[in-house]
């Protein structure tokens, strides 16, 4: 079983959204999560590391409290990276997130960090012994003393080549230097799923662009360029093992889930109040995402005039689980098949407009068909336009709140 299970790598801002994702991933056992790599985003680097320890600590104890034991060899990597985008000032999302990136949790004390939890993380050349220590549940991370680019990029080295995918549900700084320090080493990834842009419709931050693509444009551009010269077919996918084996880059395959393609996967109000809030103090997930959604559910409400909270990173997490069957050849997948639409384009990403950065740009001419836009090699980016929201509600609300919708 061990096996068969797909390696992923999530590289996240936590993040409401990405909590639930984080959750999302470690409770589908069709999954093993080898590493979460953080960045800045949502808020400061500083509360997305407070996030993630207090995310992976409530994990550790649900999974206690029904008696699953998680051996320590297994525990996901816990990696810090960037704090600031490559080639832009700092933004962030905290009148959506709240100050401290989890809806005031801490700040209210609604629910506390571990008091330890900047000691969680330093590491300690003894942990290299962890790998014999007894599982205890004891701990609920791996630390390391890579930094996330640098942990991608380990991770992608010592697995086959094409068997993790990178899912990253954040600005993507680490992604982007992760590929300026060893290009050859990311091309091993299996694919590289993404959260961002917005392709035929408004931003979220910008009247042009999504908060990701616009927390970091520079990033995201050179990550959607890997796709140059990628093949979805069986030959495709020999020729990119082929040039892993001679230490050559591959071309990449990278699939987003933009603005578009998922605002429909939602959580409403009244799911929330029937299956979510009733369990508050009945489990440590339900517990601890009680102590965030009440905030969401009343910003989006004040903010939009919504009952529906659409947690994209999430619906990203079910992207990652639906392809684990495509190995990368664009076969045997009818489930992604029956429930994803999508376009390939050669999307880039502004990073230097006035008014525009981080908006997603195609050659939308009839006429040019079929030439390059912009004198170079096309990207190929898998870009899903539209999911299926009400599938992704039921998978979700029962696999992290044993909720039967
Ligand atoms: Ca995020």
């Amino acid at each position: 079983m061990v096996q068969s299970r797909e390696s992923v790598v999530i590289d996240t801002d936590p993040g409401i959204d990405d909590a639930l994702a984080i959750l999302f991933m470690l409770l589908s056992p069709e999954v093993h999560v080898r590493a979460i790599t953080l960045t800045h985003g949502n808020t400061s680097l500083d509360d997305v590391k407070r996030n993630a320890v207090t995310i992976l600590n409530v994990m550790r104890d649900h999974n206690a409290a029904r008696g699953v034991v998680i051996p320590n060899d297994e525990l996901p990597v816990l990696a810090v990276g960037c704090e600031r985008p490559l080639r832009r000032a700092l933004i962030s999302a905290t009148y959506f997130h709240g100050s401290d990136g989890l809806g005031e949790t801490h700040a209210k004390g609604l629910h506390a960090a571990p008091p330890d939890w900047e000691q969680q993380l330093i590491h300690d050349a003894k942990e290299l012994a962890d790998k014999e220590a007894p599982a205890s549940n004891a701990k609920a991370f791996r630390t390391t003393s890579r930094d996330a680019a640098d942990e991608i990029l380990h991770q992608l080295k010592t697995s086959p080549p094409l068997t993790v995918s990178l899912l990253a549900v954040g600005p993507l700084t680490n992604l982007a230097l992760a590929y300026e320090r060893d290009p050859v080493t990311f091309s091993r990834a299996k694919r590289i799923l993404i959260m961002g842009g917005a392709i035929n419709q408004p931003g979220n931050v910008s009247p042009t662009a999504e908060f990701n693509f616009c927390a970091d444009p520079y990033a995201a551009d050179v990550v959607l360029a890997t796709s140059k010269g990628f093949k979805h077919t069986p030959e495709g996918y020999e020729e990119r093992l082929n040039l892993i084996e001679q230490d050559k880059q591959a071309p990449c395959q990278v699939v987003i889930l933009p603005l578009d393609g998922s605002e429909d996967g939602n959580i409403s109000r009244e799911l929330y109040q029937k299956y979510i809030l009733p369990n508050k103090g009945k489990n440590p997930v339900s517990t601890f995402c009680n102590a965030f959604l009440i905030w969401s559910f009343e910003v989006v409400s004040r903010l939009y005039s919504i009952e529906t909270l659409s947690p994209y990173d999430a619906y990203t997490a079910l992207l990652c689980l639906d392809m684990i069957q495509d190995k990368g050849d664009g076969q045997g997948n009818p489930e992604f098949e029956k429930n994803w639409q999508y376009s390939r384009l050669d999307l880039r990403v502004e990073t230097e407009g006035m008014y525009t950065q981080g908006m997603c740009i195609y050659d939308r001419r009839s006429w040019s068909k079929g030439k390059p836009a912009w004198g170079d090699e096309p990207n190929n980016v898998q870009v899903i336009l539209r999911g299926n929201g009400p599938r992704f509600t039921k998978i979700f609300m029962n696999r992290v709140f044993e909720a039967p919708v």
